[in-house]
């Protein structure tokens, strides 16, 4: 029977559960999830559908699916999915600790991507076709068009892509969530592309729902499932000096007439420092303040509460559960103060370049030359993907990236001589900070660049390293605007230099 969820009556005859709904999918398809962070992904379809598998491969058939979806999910879709070993492709960000495990084992094919791009890619016809959409929502309106869920990611994209569409329909979503989306449907591809008509991070310019046509419609499936995010740690004192770092640098910049007194639309990436700096700002100096992010997260619910922030836009929540009851027992006052939108608008170029907004990512490790590496450990093996933080670094006002000096316990410095991986070049990297110091690298050469961060952001433990280093590769690098010492991580080019072939032995 429908549920006051589902106003539309027609499509009563489509619900029905979660197996049925899975038993649709066959071995093969691309299907393309809903869900960000730890938010709005379906949570029963993939479940049946990781069982599903289990007993075809236990069979002796196969059966494994690409899988698009927003970003990271919860272990009810990545991590039921991968222990089944039922992925064989997926895009374009995860953080599930299974599915990281099968990706460095070789064991799933992971395109790891700007999440801007996502949408359009997919559009552009460069990823293939998508066979069906499995979407969480929080309600079916009268008229068919669909009440988003806690995050918004692709969705709108997968629901016009995908040949059939299943719907799960959660009702532990909160009602109120009803008029905080805009989803904007003005898109087009190149050579008939308009400007975005949004130049304040408060804007709205599109729709509160998503359109579908109902003949896609293939199942609907009732849900009452809490989305699933960790809880964050508690800041520490690297945390705690890292944000003191970083108001200060906003407070000089506000001085010096760079900045406006409420600063400019604040981006805040994934992780405890992020959400440190964040709660860092309730008891700075700057009011009236705005963001314009990806992902909303504790500390911005903080900053909302505090009165210092006035609005944030952004693609999705990733609150603690803690966090997500405190927004859920208030939804409606919240509902005036929050944008959720389409990834490729929360994280697009134009829009992050047009609204100058100030970029605070994490990162792995950065070299002495502020090219900065934020995904793969050891240049290898991945830890999470790049997600939006490319979108931001490259077209922010500033561009900033904060970090611990070290990592495991003190036995990794996170600032290296040369990345092992890059994700950020020099270019796009201005301000790096670590609870030692902070290191404003505009307008500094690689060479100054090389002295300002070692001295300010190196850990005292591996700043006569670090300094021994740079001093042997001023006197023997092969060039001297970026002085390396290839050697020492004997490159390529190094060996093919000295060997004159490329080929071992
Ligand atoms: O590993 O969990 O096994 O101990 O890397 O590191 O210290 O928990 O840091 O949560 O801030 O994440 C770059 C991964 C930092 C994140 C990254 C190990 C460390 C730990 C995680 P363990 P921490 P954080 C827009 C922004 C890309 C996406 C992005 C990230 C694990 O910020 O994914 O920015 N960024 N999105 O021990 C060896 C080092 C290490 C190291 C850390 N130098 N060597 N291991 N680790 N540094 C938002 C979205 O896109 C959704």
């Amino acid at each position: 029977m429908p549920t006051n969820r589902i106003a539309n009556t027609d499509l009563a005859s489509r619900i029905m559960d979660a197996d049925a709904a899975a038993s649709l999918i066959s071995h093969g398809m691309t299907i393309g999830m809903s869900g960000f962070t730890g938010s709005g992904y379906p949570k029963a379809v993939p479940l049946a559908l990781a069982k599903r598998i289990e007993a075809a491969h236990a069979a002796g058939d196969p059966f494994r699916c690409r899988v698009w979806t927003g970003a990271s999910t919860g272990p009810e879709l990545d991590g039921a999915l991968a222990k089944a070993d039922g992925i064989e492709f997926r895009l374009p960000y995860n953080s599930d600790p299974i599915a990281r495990e099968k990706i460095n084992r070789g064991e799933m094919e992971y395109f790891d991507m700007h999440l801007s791009q996502v949408a359009p890619m997919a559009w552009q016809g460069f990823l293939g076709p998508l066979d069906i959409a499995v979407i969480e929502v929080s309600g079916i309106r009268t008229d068919g068009s669909l009440i988003p869920s806690s995050s918004v990611g692709n969705n709108k994209t997968w629901l016009d892509r995908a040949d059939g569409v299943i719907l799960e329909v959660n009702r532990w979503q909160n009602p109120a969530l009803e008029g905080m989306h805009d989803i904007y449907y003005g898109t087009a591809l190149p050579p008939h592309r308009v400007p975005i008509p949004l130049v304040k991070a408060d804007d709205r310019i599109g729709e509160a729902y998503f359109r579908c046509d109902p003949d896609k419609i293939i199942a609907i499936v009732e849900t009452e499932a809490p989305d699933r995010n960790l809880p964050f740690a508690a800041p520490d004192t690297a945390a705690h000096a890292i944000a003191g770092h970083l108001i200060e640098f906003f407070r000089h910049e506000v001085a010096k007439g760079r900045l406006p007194a409420s600063l400019l639309p604040l981006q805040s990436g994934v992780g405890n420092i992020a959400n440190a700096v964040l709660t860092g700002l309730v008891s700075g100096p700057f009011e009236n303040m705005t963001s314009y992010t990806e992902v909303i997260q504790d500390g911005m619910l903080d900053l909302l509460d505090s009165g210092k922030l006035r609005m944030a836009s952004a693609t999705a929540f990733s609150l603690s559960p803690e966090a997500a009851m405190r927004l859920n027992a208030d939804m409606g006052r919240y509902r005036d103060t929050m944008i959720l939108r389409a990834q490729e608008i929360s994280n697009h170029p134009e829009l992050i370049r047009r609204l100058g907004c100030l970029a605070m990512n994490g990162l792995i490790e950065a070299d002495i030359y502020g090219n900065v590496n934020s995904t793969h450990i050891m240049g290898s093996r991945i830890q999470n993907g790049i997600g939006g933080s490319g979108d931001f670094a490259r077209n922010a006002y500033v561009s900033i990236f904060m970090t611990p000096s070290t990592a495991k316990g003190g036995k990794i410095s996170a600032i290296v001589p040369q990345a092992s991986h890059v994700d950020h070049i020099s270019q796009d990297v201005q301000v790096l900070v670590t609870e030692q110091g902070l290191a404003d690298l505009r307008g500094l050469s690689p060479k100054q660049r090389a002295e300002v961060i070692i001295e300010k952001c190196a850990h005292p433990d591996y700043r006569p390293a670090l300094a021994d280093y740079y001093r042997r590769a001023r006197a023997g690098s092969y060039g001297q605007q970026s002085p390396s010492l290839p050697g020492e991580a004997l490159s390529w080019h190094q060996r093919f230099i000295e060997t004159g072939s490329m080929m071992s032995g």
